[in-house]
């Protein structure tokens, strides 16, 4: 309820501009957060295609962006559509045995970031806030605007899906396939989401898997695509789980998964055009993404009553 002078007011019925206000509160602290990385790999420091020198990766070099892009992916990509469960209706990675799987390691960074936003916030769902943040984080890194609809409703413990359901990195094109028809997604729509990876980078600590997968992971653009096709892919010596590093300054890396994407003669034809057509890409990745967002999500609202947030200057 909404509380007016004391008193209540019936039931609070956020508008646009509500939701509008949470998307800001998290725009702001994604910034305050940015101001105490060491700015190496901030969106305004790295230019395309610059070759930075050798350097480790350590925690510095991420912001929280990412990890709420993860975030709003993992508690989205759940769902099946056989049985219409999972997806991000639910927020059920509040709860083990859910936040315990191996895939979602590391997302209770995410989570927590968000639990302030929820307490200023409280009228909104964890479900409805953590694909709001994925989509906040997705327009502040420059990416394609991503229009956003509430209506999700947070489910109890009883919720959480199996293990098993999120992709696996060290497998190849069939697994990919298994996992994204499943939840509704043909090749094209597949491999535009998968171009989520310019952003971010793999953690030992988590996955296990380390680096980033271009030169500006801060910034949302089609570069997986291009150093996919135009980098040669080694695989890395090393103790960690198979990965691929670039040929040219061995500081990249790539995925089983995401090789698999230039393997696969159906996926790589996305690939090409991707890797070549920044605008196709955007324009792709938005509308699967926003699709991912609402998988199994019992909308009262119609698909052009989506609102499309202004991202912070
Ligand atoms: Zn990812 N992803 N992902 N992904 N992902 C990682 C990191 C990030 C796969 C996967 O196993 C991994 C999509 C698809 C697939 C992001 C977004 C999206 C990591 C590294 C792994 C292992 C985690 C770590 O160690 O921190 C696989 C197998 C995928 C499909 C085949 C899709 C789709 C995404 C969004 C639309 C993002 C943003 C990151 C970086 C996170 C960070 O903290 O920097």
């Amino acid at each position: 309820y909404f509380y007016l002078n004391g008193e209540p007011k019936g039931p609070f019925v956020p508008t646009k501009d509500d939701y509008q206000k949470v998307y800001d509160e998290v725009a702001r602290l994604l910034a305050d957060e940015t101001d105490y990385d060491d700015g190496s790999y901030g969106p305004v420091s790295v230019q395309f295609h610059q070759k930075p020198m050798r350097k480790e990766f350590t925690d510095a070099d991420s912001s929280q962006h990412q990890v709420l892009v993860r975030l709003a992916w993992h508690a989205s990509g759940t769902y099946d559509k056989e049985t219409g469960t999972g997806g991000s209706n639910g927020a059920t990675m509040r709860f083990a045995p859910e936040s315990d799987h191996g895939a979602n390691a590391g997302l209770k960074i995410a989570r927590d970031f968000l639990e302030p936003v929820k307490a200023k916030f409280p009228w909104i769902t964890h479900s409805d806030l953590w694909t709001l943040a994925g989509a906040c984080a997705i327009q502040e890194l420059g990416g394609p605007q991503i229009p956003w609809r509430p209506g999700r409703e947070d489910k109890d413990v009883a919720a959480c899906t199996p293990d098993g359901r999120l992709p696996d990195a060290t497998q190849g094109h069939r697994h990919i396939r298994d996992v994204f028809y499943r939840m509704g997604f043909d090749d094209r729509e597949s491999v535009a989401l998968i171009g989520a990876h310019a952003l971010g980078r793999a953690h030992t600590d988590r996955s296990g898997f380390e680096g980033p997968w271009d030169f500006s992971p801060t910034v949302f653009s089609n570069e997986f695509f291009r150093l996919l096709v135009e980098e040669k892919w080694n695989q890395r010596k090393w103790n960690g789980p198979a990965q691929f590093t670039d040929k040219s300054t061995s500081t990249l890396m790539m995925m089983p998964t995401d090789l698999a994407l230039v393997k696969d003669k159906a996926f790589k034809t996305h690939v090409d055009r991707y890797a070549k057509d920044s605008d196709a890409f955007f324009k792709e990745f938005s509308e699967s993404f926003v699709k991912l967002l609402e998988l199994g999500v019992p909308f009262q609202s119609k698909p052009e009553d989506r609102y499309v947030f202004k991202a912070s200057e």
